[in-house]
């Protein structure tokens, strides 16, 4: 029995290749949808990932059971912009100079790697697709010409009340409680309204549809009934480790440091861990069920056996694991994100825990439509992973800043700065980061290796990009805006 499984199972992969255009099929099938979902800040508390014991996503747990679901992916770095220019243009920070925050219409201005590159969805325009945007894809919304039909930019990361609740520092939207009355009041809700009202439309062209959903991003406000979901004593708090900053190099510390939010400490102190971490799990349950609206208006759609179906988050989010509550790191709770890919063409459901990163996004979108390749994309596809033998040595990288990288496989966590530091993990002993080995002689030829898979050029700090919140990265623009001038 289990031999005709086996043969079976192969049969339907080589039939899957055939038709997912790994193989050579001399027909042609009718083109597929793209329906793309971006979340803003979800990190890896997602039920399907098992991070976090309390989170309740029915919805992108209904998507990634009936998917793939890559268990280690990250993104190319740890903050909206670049993430989001990185992942839409196919091509890493360290060849675009785009490590800091950027305006949609300044992607292009002054950098030749990205003046003729094709954005994601314009790709499939360029293939005959109709392309179709809302909500927050690029850093804002989308460069002018991406989007044949948008249903909006995001207006900031609100709606918010006349006063802060509990957190008022300048610099940060950070702050939480329950606010407004009602989902119909959330930005994310008319996103998934939008995204709703197109999928019942007829189109005349397959078409890309971009939704961009903000929250988990701060502030973490939703109505009551999401913190209803997550009483504050029930909650299993985030692991810390009090002195865990004693084992880094200088330069790790003074990237990592975020004046304005809160510290785990004061979190302790105040009594308002459980809280700040009952808002985050209010809000990723808000936009989980936004997720659910579309993926139910897709599933009652005529374009529910057409259409490829891709999820992920432009970053992770510490919630006080490293000290501190808030993204732009290097370690796991800013790099890892959730990432689901659904085709009609794939009749698998599968966990592949091989490294991957965000940068895959756009050559397995194309590799699934079964469009022709694009040389530009950095990229690989990760169709090939499926159900095959994953290579544990493959390698994740995130980059922060010029020259720092912070890669991962399935065993170690390498970073390496531009100062020459460096931070070593091993996940299987340490899956915290917490002990930091870089220095253990035996582990040399280790390191040696991983170095292997940097990127070759780090290009200087684009100008337009240069805005970053962390004081290290504010002089190190502060002087590139100088020498330019
Ligand atoms: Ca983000
Ligand atoms: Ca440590």
């Amino acid at each position: 029995m289990r031999a005709l499984i086996r043969l079976y199972t192969a049969l339907r992969v080589l039939l899957f290749f055939s038709i997912t255009g790994c193989g050579s099929s001399p027909e042609k099938d009718p083109p597929l949808n793209v329906l793309m979902i971006s979340i803003d800040d979800l990190n890896d508390w997602i039920g399907v990932l098992k991070a976090n014991p309390n989170v309740k996503t029915p919805n992108i747990d209904r998507l990634a059971q009936e998917g793939i679901l890559f268990t280690n992916a990250h993104c190319q770095a740890p903050i909206c912009g670049p993430s989001r220019a990185s992942l839409l243009s196919g091509l890493r920070p360290s060849s675009t100079g785009i490590y800091g925050q950027i305006k949609d219409q300044n992607l292009r201005k002054g950098n030749p790697s990205m003046k003729t590159v094709r954005f994601l969805p314009q790709y499939f325009k360029d293939h005959g697709y109709k392309t179709l945007g809302v909500g927050k894809i690029f850093h804002n919304h989308a460069p002018e010409g991406v989007f044949d039909e948008s249903g909006g930019r995001i207006q900031g990361f609100g709606p918010l009340p006349e006063k802060r609740i509990k957190w008022d520092k300048k610099g940060t939207s950070t702050d939480w409680g329950v606010y407004p009355s009602q989902d119909s009041l959330m930005y994310d809700y008319s996103y998934a309204q939008w995204a709703e009202k197109q999928l019942k439309k007829s189109h005349n062209r397959p078409f890309f549809m971009a939704v961009g959903f903000i929250r988990p991003h701060v502030p973490w406000y939703a109505p009551k009934q999401w913190f209803d979901l997550y009483p504050p004593d029930k909650l299993t708090l985030p692991s810390y480790l009090p002195n865990d900053w004693d084992d880094l190099p200088e330069i790790a510390k003074q990237i990592a440091f975020k004046g304005m939010m809160p510290t785990t400490d004061w979190a302790i102190e105040s009594g308002e861990w459980s809280k700040i971490v009952q808002a985050y799990l209010a809000c990723v349950s808000f936009v989980d069920q936004q997720v659910g609206v579309v993926l139910d208006a897709l599933e009652n759609s005529a374009y529910k056996d057409n259409t490829i179906v891709v999820l992920w988050s432009d970053h992770g989010y510490e919630l006080g694991e490293k000290g501190s509550f808030g993204k732009q790191t290097i370690w796991s709770e800013s790099t890892r994100v959730p990432l689901v890919f659904k085709s009609p063409k794939i009749d698998v459901q599968q966990s592949i825990p091989q490294a991957v990163e965000l940068l895959d996004v756009y050559p397995t979108l194309i590799d699934l439509a079964a469009l022709p390749p694009n040389p530009t994309n950095e990229g690989k596809s990760l169709l090939p992973l499926i159900n095959q033998q994953i290579d544990s040595t493959a390698v994740a990288i995130t980059t922060y800043g010029q020259n720092n990288h912070s890669m991962i496989n399935m065993q170690y966590r390498y970073i390496f700065y531009e100062n020459g530091a460096e931070e070593l993990y091993d996940l299987q002993k340490d899956p915290e980061e917490r002990y930091n080995i870089a220095n253990h002689e035996a582990l040399d030829v280790l390191k040696t290796d991983m170095r292997k898979n940097l990127p070759k050029i780090n290009v200087d700090w684009k100008v337009g990009s240069s805005h970053i919140i962390n004081d290290y990265f504010k002089r190190t623009s502060k002087q590139i805006k100088n020498q330019k001038k």
